[in-house]
């Protein structure tokens, strides 16, 4: 007698959906905001300032039948340093590695250089979903022509207008996604967030402080690496050291701040954010230092800001 016979898995898995998707577009559009409204959770850190992210970011939304790895990318722009250039780079390399495009587009800054960057969108080649983000700050009335003009410049898989920081149309984004999605296997346990190490992810939530916190050059000029971790089984908490790393001396005084205010409203609110994020008490103990120009030299960079991956 022959019966068909299918294992539980094999069954789920030729159901399962699964795909990459880039979330692409000018620095400071609400690519971070998005990405964390759409996982649900901060894997991804943001501030008013453009640049804050420096690399690729992937968060993972995994449900029943499928599983979106979403890699939030720097914005892309028209970098003159050597580590803006870095981080366009590894925007444009997004878009080869992914199945679909995510454009954000700021309905409040639109920019003459946009048609360039849909220019090198069109250049991937891959399915691409327009989200017009920040609808929460203008009228109803300004988004109809937009969503006209950017319709008739290229054949858009979908235009959705959403406001990220409000939570407003993310659902939509997900639903056009999944129809768009190849079958395929997961590519992560169901219950990961973010491919992020614990030691990258604590350095990043150090630098949003430093992002939300300080102004013109400092925030640029930073770099934060985690150079320990460890469990205090005795006092129920994570001990965990970071050094802040400045480009010149004279940065010191203000990412110190008078009597050491400003290191000490860094330190308490990005170990308030990761006692919320990991459940663990914490001692974070921070330390500065300055490593001359680091942002000059490829190899400080790589090491500091914009690690490579496997
Ligand atoms: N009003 C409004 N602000 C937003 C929205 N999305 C993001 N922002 C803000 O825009 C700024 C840049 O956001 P971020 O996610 O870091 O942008 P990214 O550089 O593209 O990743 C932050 O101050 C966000 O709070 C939105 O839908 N509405
Ligand atoms: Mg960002």
């Amino acid at each position: 007698m022959s019966v068909e016979t299918k294992s539980f898995e094999e069954t789920k898995e030729s159901k399962t959906r699964s795909g990459f998707v880039a979330i692409v577009g000018f620095p400071n559009v609400g690519k971070s905001t998005l990405l964390n409204h759409i996982i649900g959770t901060k894997v991804s850190i943001v501030s008013p300032k453009p640049q804050t992210t420096r690399f690729n970011i992937r968060g993972v939304l995994t449900q029943d039948n499928y599983q979106i790895v979403f890699i939030d990318t720097p914005g892309i722009h028209d970098a003159k340093s050597l580590f803006n250039k870095m981080m366009v780079e590894e925007a444009l390399e997004a878009l080869e590695e992914v199945d679909i495009i995510l454009w954000v587009v700021d309905v409040t800054h639109r920019l003459p250089e946009e048609e360039r960057l849909l220019d090198i969108i069109k250049k991937a080649n891959k399915p691409t979903i327009l989200v017009l983000n920040k609808i929460d700050l203008i009228k109803k009335s300004e988004l109809l022509p937009m969503i006209d003009y950017f319709s008739k410049l290229h054949d858009f898989k979908a235009i959705i207008p959403v406001s990220a920081l409000k939570n407003d149309g993310i659902e939509r984004i997900i639903d056009e996604l999944v129809k768009l999605l190849p079958e395929g296997p997961f590519y992560y346990e169901p219950e990961r967030v973010t491919d992020l190490p614990l030691s990258l992810l604590v350095a990043e939530i150090i630098r949003e402080k430093i992002f939300q916190l300080t102004y013109q050059e400092i925030p640029y000029s930073t770099a934060v690496k985690v150079e320990q971790i460890k469990k205090d089984e005795e006092k129920n908490l994570l001990y965990i050291q970071a050094t802040i790393f400045i480009e010149r001396d004279s940065q010191k005084g203000i990412i110190i701040g008078k009597q050491g205010q400003m290191l000490k409203k860094i330190g308490t609110l990005a170990r308030e954010e990761l006692e919320f994020l990991l459940g663990k008490r914490i001692y974070l103990d921070l330390w500065v230092k300055t490593l001359k120009d680091w942002r000059e030299k490829e190899a400080h960079i790589r090491n500091l800001a914009i690690p490579f991956r496997e």
